[in-house]
């Protein structure tokens, strides 16, 4: 019988073999074991892609093998779902956050592990999708009177764009009532402070740290 530690670090070789049956095989297999689909997303599939972006950027891997780890990474995300809705059901509202990729960027395994720990986490998430229009953004928070709205961007050419939810929800007149938040392996504490957003999230743990914080 494999260790939970060895299960986990199973998950992860398998990303990196751009392996998604034994992505899904590996997820279960943590389930049975009572491994928290928590600890798998985060020591397992997302040590993983962080891996990979490195290598990528090293030069080491190239844009398939990005596609493939994270095709292998949402194979065993799938796996976990209801586990993990069932975590967060059991959990009560804490407030409402508006979540998306900002528009002109595709890039969404960061945003999606940061929606799904909120959710498990309480909140009551309203994910956008990836590319998402600025106007939409704003428009889903008027509707769903969101206390907190937020971004994701991956390139610094897509980032910029995070300026434009601050003026449009300014126009809006919510943005008195909602809290901006911002994201993405580009945006740092120093970018949040320049564009005026109110919350700046590392990872994960950070974003559902600073938000239990203030909900
Ligand atoms: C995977 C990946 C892809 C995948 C995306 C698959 C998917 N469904 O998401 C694919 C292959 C599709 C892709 C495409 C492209 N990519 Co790409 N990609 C990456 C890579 C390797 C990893 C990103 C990732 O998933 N990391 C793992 C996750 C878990 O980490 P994360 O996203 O940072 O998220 C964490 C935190 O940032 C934070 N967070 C994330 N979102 C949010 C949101 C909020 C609100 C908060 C608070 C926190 C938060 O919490 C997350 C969890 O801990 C990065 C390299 C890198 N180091 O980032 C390049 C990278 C981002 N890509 C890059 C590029 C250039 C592209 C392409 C233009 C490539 C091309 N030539 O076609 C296209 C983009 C097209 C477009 N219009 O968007 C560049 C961007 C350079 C720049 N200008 O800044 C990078 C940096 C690689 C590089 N060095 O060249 N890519």
């Amino acid at each position: 019988m494999a260790t939970n530690e060895e299960i986990i670090a199973n998950a992860k070789a398998a990303i990196l073999d751009f392996d998604p049956e034994l992505a899904a095989e590996l997820a279960q297999e943590a389930l049975d074991a009572g491994i928290s689909p928590v600890d798998i997303i985060e020591n397992g599939f997302t040590a993983a892609m962080t891996e990979v972006g490195d290598q990528f950027e090293a030069g080491t891997l190239f844009l398939p093998h990005v596609i493939a780890a994270s095709e292998a990474m949402s194979a065993g995300v799938e796996v976990l779902g209801p586990a993990l809705e069932k975590l967060g059901g059991e959990s009560e509202g804490r407030g409402k956050v508006v979540i998306g990729t900002i528009e002109g960027d595709i890039h969404s395994i960061g945003k999606d592990i940061v929606a799904t720990m909120l959710k498990i986490a309480g909140f009551q998430v309203f994910d956008m999708g990836r590319d998402v229009l600025i106007n939409d953004f704003v428009e889903k928070a008027k509707e769903v009177g969101a206390q907190v709205v937020g971004t994701s961007a991956l390139m610094t050419t897509t980032m910029v764009n995070q300026i434009q939810i601050e003026e449009q929800l300014k126009e809006a007149g919510i943005r008195e009532n909602t809290k901006t938040m911002v994201g993405g392996a580009p945006v740092t504490q120093d970018w949040a402070d320049q564009i005026g957003a109110d919350i700046y999230g590392e990872n994960a743990g950070d974003v559902v740290n600073k938000l239990k914080e203030l909900f």
